[in-house]
């Protein structure tokens, strides 16, 4: 069989908005058709493969197929579904409803991929195993300014470190709380820390983010424990995860709340976004921008630069402004060359 052409963007915009105008049209040629689609508002619960989980008004959960002409479905997102036949297999998604927030993350092959919608804020977890890395915590935050969700920093398995380690990692993690960032540490362990970071949780929508083998599925085992989320291992080779969440679900709280879980990336990178944007994502640069001496100023040796004199004054912590200066030499590397822009 012939392989079903791909739509352009414009197409699918158009073919969209005839299906929202038919469904919207009570009369007319289309009363047949309308009558028969019974739609449900519902929320997507899970995303795998080409289905996604629907769950209705009253907990029932489907299966559904995804209208080839819906641009993207996340967990999290507010649909208008057909629940199908009774068996509640053969559902479809008609209709992805505007999202309030949207966290994306930009994929070598498939370009800006949503990862979860509708959230409320996100949970950047790191570990001291798979090594802590900053960086990775700042290109989160980066993110979550970008599109003005408030993070909340967790380093867990924090019992694997004597106490003098923990105490150098928290001098490290002081910059970020006196940034105003919330920073909390936790072990899945010893439970450290659960009940703190289960109490930011309460009726918000929380997506957990990180690395693969940081603890995600585990932190959210401990907060849930009928969550069953499945737990790999770390590779004794390299020490990172394995990779064990390969596909985001969305969870509820009993007393109001919802968690997602997210599948660990490896490199969580931000070559889909202009420099400027990376820059105001240090909120700590942002009352010096627009003052340096040159208008294109690369906050670099540039003469006049006013980020690099605050370093120099120590108002702008030293690593904070090495580790913007890594993320944007490393962008170039990873952004794929058909959209580089040379
Ligand atoms: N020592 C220690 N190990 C932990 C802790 N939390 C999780 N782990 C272990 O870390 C490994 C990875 O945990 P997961 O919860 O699967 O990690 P994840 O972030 O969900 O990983 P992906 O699903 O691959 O993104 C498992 O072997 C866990 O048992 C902790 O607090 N202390
Ligand atoms: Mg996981
Ligand atoms: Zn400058």
């Amino acid at each position: 069989m012939a392989k079903k052409p791909k739509l352009t963007h414009k197409q699918k915009r158009q073919v969209a908005a005839n299906r929202v105008r038919r469904l919207g049209n009570k009369d007319g040629d289309n009363k047949q058709q309308i009558d028969k689609t019974q739609l449900l508002p519902g929320r997507v619960v899970g995303r795998f493969g080409k289905h996604a989980d629907v769950e209705d008004e009253s907990g029932g959960v489907y299966r559904c197929h995804i209208r080839r002409t819906i641009e993207s479905v996340v967990c999290g997102d507010d649909v208008l579904f057909d629940k199908g036949d009774e068996k509640g297999s053969n559902g479809v998604i008609e209709i992805v409803k505007d999202r309030r927030s949207v966290l994306t993350r930009p994929d070598f092959y498939d370009g800006v991929k949503p990862i979860a919608a509708n959230i409320d804020q996100i949970i950047v977890v790191s570990a001291v195993k798979p090594d802590l890395s900053l960086n990775i915590i700042d290109r989160y935050l980066v993110a979550c300014e970008d599109i003005g969700i408030s993070p909340i920093i967790v380093l867990n398995k924090t019992e694997l470190l004597s106490s003098e380690a923990l105490e150098t990692v928290k001098a490290a993690l002081k910059t970020y709380e006196s940034l105003g960032y919330p920073v909390l540490y936790t072990s899945c362990k010893t439970r450290e820390g659960i009940e703190n970071l289960n109490a930011c949780l309460d009726d918000k929508v929380s997506v957990f983010v990180g690395q693969s083998g940081v603890g995600k599925s585990s932190l959210i085992n401990q907060i849930l424990p009928d969550a069953e989320e499945i737990v790999g291992d770390i590779s004794d080779s390299s020490g990172l995860g394995q990779h064990t969440t390969t596909a985001a679900k969305l969870l509820h709280f009993p007393a109001g709340g919802d968690l997602i879980d997210s599948p660990g990336v490896r490199e969580f990178s931000l070559w889909h976004m202009p420099v400027e944007r990376i820059t105001w994502g240090f909120i700590e640069f942002r009352e010096y921008l627009g003052g340096c001496k040159f208008r294109d100023c690369k906050h670099l040796n540039d003469p006049g630069c006013l980020l690099r004199q605050a370093v120099e004054e120590g108002e702008i912590n030293e690593a904070r402004y090495a580790s913007y200066h890594k993320i944007l030499s490393n962008m170039d590397e990873q952004r794929p060359s058909y959209t580089k822009s040379y």
